[in-house]
């Protein structure tokens, strides 16, 4: 229960109880429901985790485990029992192996399943192998009997990297081999390590899936485009580009459309999770957004290429303006721009405020009361 203990997973219970605030707010879910998220989270009853690794950087697992969001990784495991994890357990060989088994055996049908990387299906498959046995017949052999099944990262939610052209091992996700199995993708390369700990909570608490978009993407995390809650959006609305990199209007923090930027075709909750708890993210230094949560961008099309934007969605608010003392509705703005044609702004004083919806704030604000709690 909530009011149990003051630590939890050698996390301060503040802490603790400021990630499941926020991953609360991240699922979507009213704020009410933290204790019963908390609850959930802090169950004796850990559900025991798979973790393959196939074709990919480990830049997933790297991403979770890393010193700069300890209180994440922490609460992720120590809420699963991580019985086989290729990169992380202390065991190796036959250990590893026997320990791999003994979790298939003893909780068949209770076990989550997460797949990080692709899988080679090129000469049957052994560009990847593991203990002799290729990425496929792994996958297969441990899926049958899995709970749930995850992909972490590009890799394994699309082909990601070793899927980029020629793809030369004939890559895959682990969608296309347990086509009959429900996989949650989790793109991302990396991914938050905010939505695993989500989904994996989602689970947890409410022992289903969480809504998932037409590419397995829980909606919580995955239901924006980044273009609509872009710092960057009120230069893009108002026709302020940077035109190469370094150059003056780069250097202004305009927006990289014209070098390429994916933002308005690209899915994914960078711009208001950002990354490493120091609230950056790439197009906060800098870099356009290469699309890494979709299955067609990075590593499909060149980080220079424009995405053509077709149905430009306007910010959310436009500020009220004045006009002889009367109050004017809001400015129907529309940003179009076809075919490529680089950001042709209508309406260039437009600003974007930024709005988040409300879980979000209402986790803010009690984030802001824990702090003024200390
Ligand atoms: Fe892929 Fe994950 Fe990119 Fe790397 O392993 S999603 S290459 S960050 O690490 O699978
Ligand atoms: Fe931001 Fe990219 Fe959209 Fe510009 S094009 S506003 S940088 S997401
Ligand atoms: Fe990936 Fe774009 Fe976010 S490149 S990390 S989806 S800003």
């Amino acid at each position: 229960m909530l009011e149990n203990g003051f630590f939890f997973a050698g996390i301060s219970r503040r802490s603790f109880l400021k990630t499941v605030t926020a991953a609360t707010a991240m699922m979507g879910l009213d704020f009410t429901m933290t204790a019963q998220v908390a609850e959930a989270a802090e169950s004796d009853s850990r559900p025991p985790v798979i973790w393959l690794h196939f074709q990919e950087c480990t830049g997933c697992s790297e991403s979770l485990i890393r010193a700069s969001h300890p209180d994440v990784a922490t609460l992720i495991l120590d809420m699963i029992s991580l019985d086989y994890h290729e990169t992380l357990m202390a065991g190796s060989g036959h250990q590893a192996e026997e320990a791999l088994h003994k979790t298939m055996e003893e909780y068949a049908g209770k076990y989550i399943l997460i797949v990080e990387g692709a899988v080679p299906l090129k000469d049957n498959g052994i560009y990847c192998k593991v203990a002799g046995k290729t990425a496929k017949d792994s996958l297969e052999e441990v899926a049958e009997h899995a709970a749930h099944i995850i992909s972490i990262g590009t890799c394994a939610s699309f082909g990601g990297v070793a899927a980029a052209d020629p793809n030369p091992t004939q890559a895959v996700p682990a969608s296309d081999v347990l086509k009959d199995r429900a996989v949650i993708n989790i793109p991302g390369c990396p991914p938050s390590p905010y939505n695993l700990l989500s989904t994996i909570l989602n689970l947890l608490t409410f022992n289903r899936l969480p809504e998932l978009d037409k590419m397995n993407r829980p909606m919580f995390a995955y239901g924006r485009k980044i273009h609509e809650h872009c710092e960057r959006r009120p230069h893009f609305d108002a026709g302020r580009f940077a035109e190469k990199f370094g150059d003056e209007n780069h250097s202004e923090g305009y927006c990289l459309y014209k070098l390429g930027c994916k933002g308005p075709a690209t899915f994914a909750n960078c711009m208001t999770l950002k990354f490493n708890d120091v609230n950056v993210w790439p197009i906060s230094v800098g870099h356009p957004c290469i699309g890494c949560t979709e299955p067609d961008l990075a590593f499909h099309m060149s980080i220079f290429d424009k995405v053509q934007i077709h149905n430009p969605t306007p910010p959310d608010h436009y500020p009220d303006t004045l006009d002889n003392g009367e109050k004017k509705g809001a400015d129907p703005v529309t940003t179009a721009v076809i075919g490529g044609v680089a950001g042709a702004a209508l309406g260039a004083s437009a600003m974007v405020a930024k709005k988040l919806p409300n879980n979000l704030e209402d986790a803010d604000k009690r984030n802001k009361e824990l702090e003024d709690e200390e």
